[in-house]
C-alpha cells in the first residue's frame, strides 16, 4: 500500500514539474468525413472487440467491475505486479476511474492500440501513455481494446507482461471491459484519444478528438492536424513510439531533466520490437527498428549485452510462446487476433457492413481437427456462432502456416451472413463482389468444399507470402465500400 500511494504522489509531483516545461499538444479537429458512419449502423459497433460487455455494462468503478460484481477488497492494494511500470499503470487506472466518477473525465487522454491487441499495440499504448503523463500536463492512460479474458489468448503477451513484472491478473491494465462508460459517451467527455498501431479510430470512438497518431500501417488521412502524426513503414509501431519518446525525453532541459523510465518499460519495448522484426531480421525490419532498439537497450538493465544477442533471445522466447496455440479452441483462435469494424458503403441506399478479419497461424485442417466432429461443417458452425455473437456480416479467417514440405501457405476463408444487416439476395451479391475483388488481386486456388460448405462460404489457398491481413483488409474494405445493393 505504501509504495502504491507513494507512486501516486511521485506521479503527481512529476506531472506538476513537467507541465511547466513541455507544452500540452494542440487539440486538432477530427475529420468528420472519416467518421461518416451511419448512426443506425454504429449502434452495435461497440461489439466489435471480442466478447465486449453489453451496452449497459460499461460501468466499471473503483468498487465494482462492469459485471456489477464487487471488486475484491484488496483489488487496488494487493501487490501482484512488483515492477515500477505495474505500480504506475495501476495508479493511473485508479485515478482514471476515480476522476471519471468525480466528473473529471475531460482531463484525460486515452492512448489506444488496435483491437487485435498484440504485443505491439499493448506496448506502444503503454509507452506513449507513460511518456505523455510524464512529459506533458495532460493525464494519459493506455487502453487495451481487448477484453480482460482475451489478453491471455496471446501467450507471448503473457510472457512479456510477466517479464515486465506486471500483475498476473492484469489488475494494472485498463481493458475495454473495464471502462467506466460506453466508448461512445466517453469519447465526448475526455480530452481526446491518441491512436497507436492503427490508422483510424474504431467507430465506437467516433466523436473523440484524435489528438495524435503514431502508426506503421498505411495512412488513411484521419486527423490531418494531429500532433504527433507519424506514419512510417517499420516492423513495429513500438519503434516509432519509442523513438519519439526518447527524442522528446532527451530534449527536456535540465532542470528538471529527464523523467525516470522504468527498466521494465524499456524491456517491454525491446520485446515488442523483437517479436515484430523476428529479432531484427533485415528482411523483416528496417534500420530505424535497429537504431531505436539500440538506443532503448543502452538505457535498459541489459545495456552491457549486444543488441543481436538480446533481440535473438527475446524473439526466440516470445516466438516459442506465440506459436504454442495448441490449447486454443477455434472460437479462441478466431477472437485471439480479430480486427473488425463497420464499413460505410458509398451508395446511400446500400446498408453499411460489419466486416471482420481473424488472423491465425494454424491451418484450416489443423483447426478442423479441433472440432468435435472433425469436419469443415463443424468448423463453419463455430465460426457462425462467433459472428452471430459479435453481429458481423462478413468475416474472413486468414491462416498462415507451413505445409509438410515446409512451404509457406496462406488460406482465406470467407463467409457472408444474411441475418444481420443484409438479406439473402444482398448477401449473395456481396459474396460475389468480395470474391471477385480477391480473385482479381491474387492467384487463388479454390478448395473443393464438396458438400461440406454451404452457400456464401469459400476457402482459398495462395502462396503470396506477404499477403497477410495488412494487404487483404484494404482490398476487401474497398470492395465492400463500393458495393451497391441489388
Ligand atoms: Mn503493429
Amino acid at each position: 500500500m505504501v509504495s502504491f500511494l507513494s507512486s501516486i504522489r511521485q506521479a503527481t509531483a512529476l506531472l506538476g514539474l513537467c507541465a511547466v516545461v513541455v507544452h500540452g499538444r494542440a487539440l486538432p479537429l477530427i475529420s468528420e468525413a472519416v467518421f461518416a458512419v451511419q448512426d443506425a449502423a454504429s449502434q452495435s459497433t461497440f461489439s466489435l472487440a471480442t466478447s465486449p460487455p453489453a451496452d449497459a455494462a460499461y460501468s466499471a468503478s473503483l468498487t465494482s467491475f462492469v459485471s456489477g460484481l464487487a471488486r475484491p477488497l484488496d483489488y487496488w492494494t494487493a501487490e501482484e505486479g512488483v515492477g515500477h511500470l505495474s505500480e504506475w499503470s495501476k495508479a493511473t487506472k485508479h485515478s482514471f476511474l476515480s476522476d471519471y466518477h468525480a466528473g473529471r473525465a475531460h482531463e484525460w487522454t486515452i492512448v489506444m492500440g488496435n483491437e487485435g491487441g498484440d504485443l505491439d499495440s499493448l506496448t506502444a499504448a503503454l509507452t506513449w501513455a507513460y511518456h505523455l503523463s510524464h512529459s506533458t500536463s495532460s493525464k494519459a492512460i493506455a487502453l487495451l481494446q481487448t477484453p480482460l479474458d482475451a489478453l491471455d489468448l496471446r501467450p507471448e503477451n503473457k510472457l512479456a507482461l510477466d517479464s515486465a513484472k506486471m500483475s498476473s491478473g492484469h489488475r494494472d491494465l485498463l481493458t475495454i471491459d473495464e471502462l467506466p462508460a460506453h466508448p461512445r459517451a466517453l469519447a465526448k467527455e475526455i480530452q481526446g484519444i491518441v491512436l497507436v498501431d492503427h490508422p483510424l479510430p474504431l467507430s465506437r470512438w467516433e466523436g473523440a478528438k484524435v489528438l495524435g497518431i503514431i502508426d506503421h500501417h498505411s495512412d488513411r488521412g484521419v486527423a490531418p492536424d494531429a500532433d504527433p502524426r507519424v506514419f512510417e513503414p517499420v516492423a513495429s509501431c513500438t519503434t516509432l513510439v519509442a523513438r519519439l519518446m526518447l527524442d522528446e525525453l532527451e530534449a527536456i532541459p535540465n532542470p528538471p531533466g529527464e523523467y525516470h523510465v522504468p527498466h521494465e518499460l524499456l524491456e517491454l519495448v525491446l520485446s515488442a520490437i523483437a517479436i515484430d522484426s523476428d529479432g531484427l531480421n533485415p528482411k523483416k525490419s528496417t534500420s530505424v527498428d535497429a537504431d531505436v532498439a539500440q538506443r532503448v537497450l543502452d538505457r535498459s538493465n541489459w545495456h552491457d549485452r549486444s543488441l543481436g544477442e538480446v533481440m535473438d533471445r527475446l524473439d526466440k522466447d516470445l516466438g516459442e510462446a506465440k506459436r504454442d496455440l495448441s490449447h486454443l479452441s477455434i472460437r479462441d483462435l478466431l477472437r485471439r487476433d480479430w480486427k473488425g469494424d463497420v464499413v460505410a458503403t458509398l451508395d446511400p441506399a446500400t446498408p453499411d457492413i460489419h466486416l471482420g478479419f481473424a488472423s491465425t497461424p494454424v491451418s484450416l485442417d489443423d483447426q478442423i481437427a479441433r472440432t468435435p466432429e472433425r469436419t469443415l461443417k463443424a468448423w463453419f458452425k463455430v465460426e457462425r456462432r462467433w459472428t452471430a455473437e459479435i453481429h458481423a456480416d462478413v468475416s474472413l479467417c486468414l491462416n498462415k502456416f507451413k505445409d509438410r514440405k515446409g512451404n509457406k501457405v496462406r488460406e482465406i476463408v470467407l463467409t457472408v451472413r444474411e441475418d444481420h444487416r443484409v438479406n439473402a439476395t444482398q448477401a449473395d451479391s456481396l459474396f460475389r463482389e468480395i470474391s471477385r475483388a480477391l480473385e482479381e488481386r491474387f492467384p487463388l486456388k479454390k478448395r473443393n468444399l464438396r458438400n461440406e460448405g454451404k452457400g456464401r462460404q469459400m476457402v482459398w489457398t495462395h502462396g503470396e507470402k506477404s499477403a497477410g491481413r495488412k494487404v487483404v483488409r484494404p482490398i476487401v474494405e474497398r470492395a465492400v465500400k463500393n458495393w451497391v445493393s441489388p
